[in-house]
């Protein structure tokens, strides 16, 4: 059956995937974005539904204060006896800890943490009842290694001493490691390259957990860094499973580039997504991963369960519903009081604090991810009462400092509209347009591979423009610091109250 990748689209790096029975979960990794860690769910592979999130709480979650690109780096997610065991790390809090439930749709447990450091954590239920919890990090002289240690995966508690079992194949940054068994040998499967253009699957095995390994004579079993087609580039931080019918399936992050030929120029703002590829194997038990190492947005595989189906991103929002949609997010730890849904009035009332987008901390702010590059993004804005100064709007928000935004705002008591652009120490309001008030305004984004296109309304159907923002300042090559993340369209308000209603993303490819 033929199915389209990404199989998760936008912001959605780090996948880890398990099988239950005949369905099917991934986790992803969100860093400073809260709620941490999403939960998708599929029967067949290609169709994948947000159901949730495993870090719902602040006490699991602490992000206050964390850096761009910090809080959660990559999980994995296993099921073992009736349970759900997920591991990450909290780079902005303890680091390494396990949550854990039986039921994915109630509140995870609360953090176990593990006396292990580094990141990208995984844990194997070996048959005689140990758990084998492997991370990377660095040794006493400096030098990356994978580490493994065993866990009581429900306290966390170290059983064992954390011991060396690899520093990889040869390719830097070793990391993302996963500990299997199959066909009872233990298979050690590596993230290599870093995770940008040179990034790589390397496979291992040993006939003990704490090795000798032996390397797959045809590594990488998975790598974009010398592919000529240019539509999918960084491939690696993988996982692997067998599904229902007893075929093999891999899962890695992926990057569509922003950039049409000739520019050539290699940027991707919707952040690393996560790709599935059909996995053989030799005869001689090696992953034989896509076709020979490669995938592509167009595959055909053995899929389980039924056809797909055609994939719609788009995303409308009346706030006619008492609760928010699972797809909206928000930075860092959000005060919720400051988010309220009105869904008899179908409005969405946000109080803005002095707390504004270019602080690294949680402003009146949520938003969805990104998942296509041409989008149109529209909402209606009103501001009950006009704050001097204050803002209100639609945003495409990549992280603190890089950011683009239509709103209303108020100056000397008149009513305007501006578009305002924060890239690296560059803030700059780049256009303002006076308006009647500040009832009922409509505010668009439509986005492309090259610009955000920035637009207004006073009656919903003829827009005026105000200004363009280049994709590629929101692209993660271009930050001023290593970041992971993608790019959100998001609502906003800054130091007063302001009421949005209808709020709809229309993502065309
Ligand atoms: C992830 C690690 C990595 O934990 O990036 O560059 C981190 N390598 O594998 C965030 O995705």
């Amino acid at each position: 059956m033929k199915y389209r990748n990404p199989i998760i689209s936008g912001y959605n790096p780090d996948p880890s995937i398990c099988r239950v029975g005949d369905d099917y979960y991934i986790v992803n990794s969100t860093f400073e974005y809260f709620p941490g860690v999403p939960i998708y769910h599929s029967k067949n592979l290609a169709n994948w539904e947000l159901k949730g999130y495993c870090l719902t709480e602040e006490s699991q979650l602490k992000l206050k204060g964390c850096r761009p690109s910090g809080g959660i780096f990559a999980p994995t997610l296993r099921y073992h006896n009736g349970t759900f065991f997920m591991v990450t790390t909290n780079v902005s809090d303890k680091g390494n800890f396990i949550v854990h439930t039986e039921d994915i749709s109630k509140k995870w447990s609360e953090p176990a943490w593990v006396d292990q450091g580094g990141i990208d954590p995984s844990l194997l239920f070996d048959d005689d009842g140990k758990v084998y919890f492997v991370s990377t990090t660095m040794d006493k002289n400096g030098m990356q290694a994978m580490f493994l240690c065993e866990v009581n995966p429900f306290t966390g508690e170290r059983l064992t001493e954390s011991v060396v079992i690899s520093r990889g194949c040869g390719g830097r940054y070793a990391e993302g490691p996963h500990l299997y068994k199959w066909f009872g040998k233990y298979y050690l499967m590596l993230a290599e390259g870093g995770t940008e253009y040179g990034h790589m699957e390397t496979m291992l095995r040993a006939e003990n957990p704490y090795g000798p390994y032996e390397e797959c004579p045809f590594n990488p079993i998975l790598t974009h860094r010398d592919d000529m087609r240019e539509e999918i580039y960084s491939t690696g931080h993988a996982d692997i499973m067998q599904d229902h019918n007893g075929n093999w399936w891999l899962v890695c992050l992926g990057i569509r580039p922003c950039q049409e030929k000739p520019d050539r120029v290699l940027l991707h703002n919707l952040g690393r997504e996560t790709f599935l590829t059909p996995v053989t194997w030799t005869e001689d038990g090696w992953p034989v991963v896509g076709e020979k190492g490669l995938i592509s947005l167009e595959m055909d595989g053995p899929l389980p369960g039924s056809e797909p189906k055609p994939v719609n991103h788009n995303f409308h929002d009346d706030f006619s519903g008492d609760k928010f949609s699972l797809h909206y997010n928000f930075i860092r730890n959000p005060h919720m009081e400051n988010y309220i849904l009105n869904s008899i009035k179908k409005e969405l009332i946000l109080t803005g604090t002095e707390i504004t987008l270019d602080q690294v901390d949680s402003p009146t702010w949520l938003g969805i991810r990104q998942k296509g590059f041409e989008t149109v993004s529209t909402v209606n804005v009103s501001i009950p009462k006009a704050i001097q100064g204050m803002r209100a709007g639609l945003t495409a928000f990549y992280n603190d400092s890089y950011h683009y935004e239509i709103y209303l705002t108020v100056e000397a008591n008149i009513y305007k509209v501006s578009l305002a652009k924060h890239i690296h120490d560059i803030i700059t309001v780049t256009s303002s347009v006076e308006i009647p008030n500040g009832d009922n305004i409509y505010l668009r984004i439509v986005s492309d591979k090259t610009y955000y296109r920035f637009s207004y309304s006073l009656d919903g159907e003829h827009y005026t423009e105000i200004g363009t923002g280049l994709v590629v300042g929101l692209c993660t090559e271009s930050t001023k610091t290593m970041t992971f993340t993608g790019t959100y369209i998001g609502l906003f308000a800054e130091n007063g109250q302001s009421i949005f209603k209808d709020f709809n993303v229309l993502v065309l490819d």
